[in-house]
């Protein structure tokens, strides 16, 4: 029987249209360059190119759903049909979904697990794929002080209903992806049990798994670096993609595609024992 732990992981590229996103802000603001960056994100193997036009990282200002508009469903139009991908928005407004899988989205992936009022039933009209993820508390103040006393058991638990949500709306588990939320209201430790013991979730909750650990904080706390220093956090992000991978993620959301392909085949080879 060939199950997800036979396939090799897939890469979602991380392309942000934010002008404030913490690592490449302002960069791809035009669309010309964001459809250049996605050509060589498809390029270097990416299955998913993920637009996200809310930066979430801690202490982000909220933006509203006429701003994200604007950013998103341009660069959407530009990149339909041009690639062999799967077109994903980082929203969890649900004004944003209907406007993004109009222009070409068939992958919602939420940070607030569809929790914002209208979102689930925008997901159970559309065909989308559907990332539900965990999040404690909101960007603004998630990261002030997180407490869990089971961390793994507690999001288990939140995915666990939020997938429960969805069935009961009518999307089908076959469309479902679930997300532990690395850095979303978590300190070092939560955010390592959960790598540490992702095969618990991979198992009870019987669905693929997407993970976001490229360049997140939690890198620059094990290696000590400088709060907000995020140049030289490739090396700490190849190496959580490839515990990741062996600990049975399906998706790896990644901001540099070529590097974390290669090593992820790296993994592969060695867990199935193939070239
Ligand atoms: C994630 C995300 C993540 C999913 C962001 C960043 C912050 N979506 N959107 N999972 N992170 N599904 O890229 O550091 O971890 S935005």
């Amino acid at each position: 029987m060939l199950t997800h732990v036979d396939v090799m992981p897939q890469v979602m590229g991380v392309l942000n249209v934010t002008p404030d996103s913490f690592s490449d802000g302002g960069r791809y603001v035009t669309v010309a360059a964001a459809v250049d960056r996605a050509a060589c994100m498809v390029a270097e193997g990416a299955a998913f190119i993920d637009v996200g036009g809310e930066s979430t990282r801690p202490g982000a200002p909220p933006v509203s759903a006429a701003e994200e508009l604007e950013r998103v469903v341009p660069v959407l139009e530009a990149l339909r049909g041009r690639f062999p991908v799967t077109l994903s928005v980082d929203t969890s407004k649900p004004e944003v979904m209907v406007a993004a899988l109009a222009a070409g989205a068939s992958l919602l992936n939420d940070v607030r697990a569809l929790c914002l009022p209208g979102a689930l039933e925008v997901a159970a009209k559309s065909n989308a794929r559907i990332c539900l993820m965990h999040m404690r508390g909101e960007p603004a103040t998630m990261q002030r002080d997180p407490h869990y006393d089971d961390v793994v058991a507690e999001v288990g638990v939140f995915l666990a209903e939020r997938v429960a949500a969805c069935e009961a709306a009518g999307i089908a588990r076959a469309r479902l992806l679930v997300d532990p939320g690395f850095g979303f209201g978590k300190a070092l430790q939560h955010n390592q049990s959960l790598l540490r013991r992702l095969p618990v979730l991979v198992e009870s909750l019987g669905l693929p798994i997407l993970v976001g650990l490229s360049r997140k904080s939690m890198i620059g706390v094990m290696l000590g670096q400088t709060p907000g220093s995020v140049a030289s956090r490739l090396h700490g992000s190849l190496a959580l993609a490839v515990i990741a991978a062996w600990q049975g993620a399906s998706i790896v959301r990644v901001h540099e595609v070529k590097e974390t392909v290669e090593v992820l085949r790296i993994t592969h080879a060695v867990r199935t024992g193939s070239q």
